[in-house]
């Protein structure tokens, strides 16, 4: 079964689609599940990298009171990295399969991950504008076809939504102290924002996937429509923290009912997506690194599950 129309399961298929949502069992294109397994799992790869800009700032939160809200945002992350992981498997791989892909460097994550965090503000900067772009991305995915992934994608929400208003709150803070204090979050917004914007994959013109994606409900706006969307949202939450965007092509259209705003850089995207950004080594090396440290975690838990799942069938036998 091929994207063809005109062939009867595909017909079936663009059908079930469109009834929705689409199960495990249900039969599927072979196109459908690749497309699936790739978005969710460089999504759940983001999610896991995602913890490591944040987790650095973990020792150096400035209060008990942040550093208690900071461990639960990137423990949060963890989480939605297994739910992804899990929603991936209902496809027919394996976990693990996935991690090595991503350690091979066959899949990919989010390249926000692969820019530096230098201050305290660059936390108010992610939770505000990089779980921001998250949830403007991610809330149209709560309908997205498959429903493994919709249904992971509703408890994700909840929680990025609480990950964006921490971060509002921690530049609002700032933004109400010091003169050094507001050109720390000044800095930290100036250096995320086109980062952030390129969150949302390149322009449409440009875009490998996104005509296939929404063809099968997978993506339900393009890009750039999401992309808009978030520029619309964030320009007034900038003006009521006191934050100057550094876009000078950043300005109301009123015949459009739109921001208009500058292009993201695509080359720089290209770049950092092909492993070359700022941080791409140092984050690879670290993950592998943990995973190799967490080799004996794995091995006790198979032992055990080896261990008692023998149990649990003999006592079944029995
Ligand atoms: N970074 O044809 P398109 C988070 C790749 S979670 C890296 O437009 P598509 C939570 C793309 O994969 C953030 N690669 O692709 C958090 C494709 O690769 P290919 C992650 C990118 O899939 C917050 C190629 O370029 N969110 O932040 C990027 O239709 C704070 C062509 O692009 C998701 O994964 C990029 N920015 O649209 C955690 C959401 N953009 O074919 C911790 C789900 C594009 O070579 C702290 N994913 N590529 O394998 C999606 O919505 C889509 O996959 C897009 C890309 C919109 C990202």
């Amino acid at each position: 079964m091929d994207g063809d129309p005109r062939d009867p399961e595909a017909a079936a298929f663009a059908e079930l689609v469109s009834a929705g949502p689409v199960e495990p069992r249900d039969a599927m294109p072979d196109a459908y599940r690749a497309l699936l397994v790739r978005q969710i799992a460089q999504h759940a790869h983001s999610e896991i990298i995602g913890m490591q800009p944040e987790g650095q700032w973990i020792s150096r939160a400035p209060s008990l009171r942040r550093k208690a809200i900071l461990m639960a945002k990137v423990q949060d992350e963890a989480g939605h990295g297994l739910y992804l992981y899990a929603a991936a498997e209902t496809l027919g791989v394996d976990r693990s399969e996935l991690v090595d892909a991503l350690h091979e460097g066959r899949q990919k994550y989010s390249s926000i991950f692969n820019y530096p965090t230098l201050t305290w503000a660059d936390m108010g900067a992610i939770g505000w504008l990089v779980d921001g772009a998250a949830i403007t991305n991610q809330v149209p995915l709560c309908r997205c076809s498959y429903g493994p992934y919709a249904r992971a994608m509703v408890r994700i929400c909840k929680e990025e939504s609480f990950h964006q208003r921490q971060g509002f709150e921690i530049l609002h803070t700032l933004m109400h102290g010091t003169p050094a204090q507001r050109a720390m979050a000044q800095d930290a917004v100036d250096r995320f924002w086109w980062p952030a914007l390129m969150m949302f994959g390149p322009p449409d013109a440009e875009s490998a996937h996104t005509a296939q994606s929404m063809a099968w409900g997978v993506k339900r706006f393009t890009n750039d429509e999401l992309r808009q969307r978030f520029v619309d949202m964030t320009v007034p939450q900038a003006d009521a923290l006191g934050l100057t965007l550094p876009d000078p092509e950043l300005r109301w259209n009123a015949e459009r009912g739109h921001y208009d705003h500058g292009p993201i850089d695509v080359d720089e995207l290209r770049e950092v997506v092909a492993g070359r950004g700022p941080c791409n080594a140092e984050r690879m090396a670290h993950k592998r690194g943990a995973h190799e440290a967490g080799a004996w975690v794995r091995e006790a838990a198979a032992a055990y599950d080896a261990k008692h799942g023998a149990a649990r069938a003999e006592a079944v036998v029995g």
